[in-house]
């Protein structure tokens, strides 16, 4: 509970077995944190029974992807303050009080892993990825001239369920590029939005994303179409309806009214 707000954690699972139970019992340690639910994504044998020991509720997401899973625990959870993170090791129970921190001024709060003195010795956020990140976000910051950007692949971030009944009906994808699809959207509908650093560790077990170099080009590759095409369909959306004036926040339309995201 944070300031009478309800706090919940969603954790995808897929390849975090022998992370996942400890990750739970660090999210609920400070007190923060009243609900974490896991969402299954057709996880690695013996996972669920490692959630089992713990105080968190499991949900089943049968469609593959990191993206579906998330969209899955937004639905699932019923906090105030809704937080996504990864059970892999990769981040810390304790940051979930920076993005708290952020919470009661600005709608969603996402984190970054690209800041040099929150990358820990081991992690995997060196050279390619590192700048890889840091560029797309400032193609998305500069495209769509918004707030200071520095990460575009950071999965642990806060929305306000207010914040999120506004984009939820507009998120279309389901894979590992949902992440700056929520970015894209939180903009383009016009919410207070802000990045904060967070500390980023060396991953218990095998990543199956950002592990394997061509596969983190692809979905970097992926990511930067997903943005010039929102980019592109949300100006013709804000021609075609005929709105001449640009908001200083996001560039496109009126804040709050624009629904130009939709795709
Ligand atoms: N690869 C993969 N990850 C998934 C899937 N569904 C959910 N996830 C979650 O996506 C997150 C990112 O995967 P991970 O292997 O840690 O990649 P990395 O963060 O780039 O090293 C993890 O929290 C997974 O649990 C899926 O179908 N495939
Ligand atoms: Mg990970």
């Amino acid at each position: 509970m944070w300031n009478g707000k309800k706090v919940s954690v969603i954790f995808p699972t897929y390849n975090e077995k022998d992370s996942i139970r400890a990750a739970i019992e660090e999210f609920f340690a400070d007190g923060w944190v009243d609900e974490i639910v896991v969402v299954d994504n057709n996880a690695a044998p013996g996972t669920v029974e490692e959630v089992l020991k713990t105080k968190a509720r499991i949900v089943h997401e049968p469609r593959q992807g990191y993206g579906y899973a998330i969209q899955c625990g937004l639905r699932e959870a019923s906090g105030d303050y809704l937080i996504v993170a990864e059970p892999d090791g990769t981040f810390c129970g304790k940051d979930v009080l920076k993005l708290l921190a952020y919470a009661d001024d600005v709608d969603v709060v996402y984190g970054t892993r690209t800041h040099r003195e929150f990358i820990w010795s081991g992690a995997n956020m060196r050279g390619f990825l590192r700048w890889g990140n840091w560029a797309v976000a400032k193609l998305i910051e500069v495209l769509f001239n918004t707030v200071n950007l520095s990460d575009v692949g950071c999965t642990m971030r806060l929305i306000r369920r207010e914040a999120l009944a506004q984009i939820q009906q507009f998120c279309t994808v389901g894979g590992s590029a949902f992440g700056p699809e929520m970015m894209l959207l939180s903009i383009l509908h016009g919410l207070q939005i802000v990045q904060i650093p967070l500390s980023y560790l060396p991953r218990v077990g095998t990543s199956s994303v950002t592990g394997n170099p061509m596969k983190a080009l692809f979905l970097g590759l992926r990511m930067i179409w997903l943005i010039l095409d929102y980019r592109v369909r949300s100006l013709a959306r804000h021609r075609l309806s005929g709105r001449g004036s640009r908001s200083s926040a996001t560039g496109v339309a009126d804040r709050k009214t624009c629904r130009g995201a939709d795709r």
